[in-house]
């Protein structure tokens, strides 16, 4: 069979392109340990409030951790707990927050923390704030008639 030139160093560039990103996928996963977030932390949530750490949202100091902070949120129709929070700067934080009803989204404006807060499942993303200012805290997932009051702010001061 003739294979043509050109159909000959496509079909290398091809099979080559496919084995690199298979190998960076690889390497990235297995040997740089990227694995995509689980969500295998769960609660009960109609127990919310009585279950630590939701029982006392807020900002919290914490010892012998590789963070210094953990920030717990409790979402619910169609608020956040707390409405606002200072966090120092340069602090590295752990957010944890969960859904007392429907599904959240936590979204920090200008940032990369990005979660979905699902009932019954507790999200968490560990951050740095190192820029001082107000970050606001949206809810990207349509939960009801009062979704786009939703909203709560971090403050980060020094
Ligand atoms: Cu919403």
């Amino acid at each position: 069979m003739h294979v043509h030139k050109y159909e000959k160093i496509w079909l290398i560039f091809g099979i080559t392109t496919l084995i690199v990103f298979l190998s960076v996928v690889g390497v990235s996963a297995f040997y740089a340990g990227n694995q995509p977030p689980s969500c295998l932390t769960v609660i009960d949530p109609e127990k919310v409030d009585s279950t630590a750490p939701f029982n006392e949202p807020g900002l919290k100091k914490v010892e012998g951790k590789d963070w210094d902070y953990e920030l717990v949120f409790v979402a619910q129709a169609f608020a956040y707990t707390p409405g606002d929070v200072e966090v120092p700067l340069g602090a590295k934080v752990k957010v944890i927050a969960t859904s007392k009803d429907v599904i959240h989204g936590f979204e920090v404006a200008g940032t990369n923390i990005n979660m979905m807060v699902e009932p019954g499942y507790i999200s968490e993303h560990i951050t740095t704030f190192d820029k001082t200012g107000e970050y606001l805290i949206l809810c990207n997932e349509y939960c009801g008639a009062g979704h786009h009051m939703m909203m709560s702010k971090i403050k980060v001061v020094e």
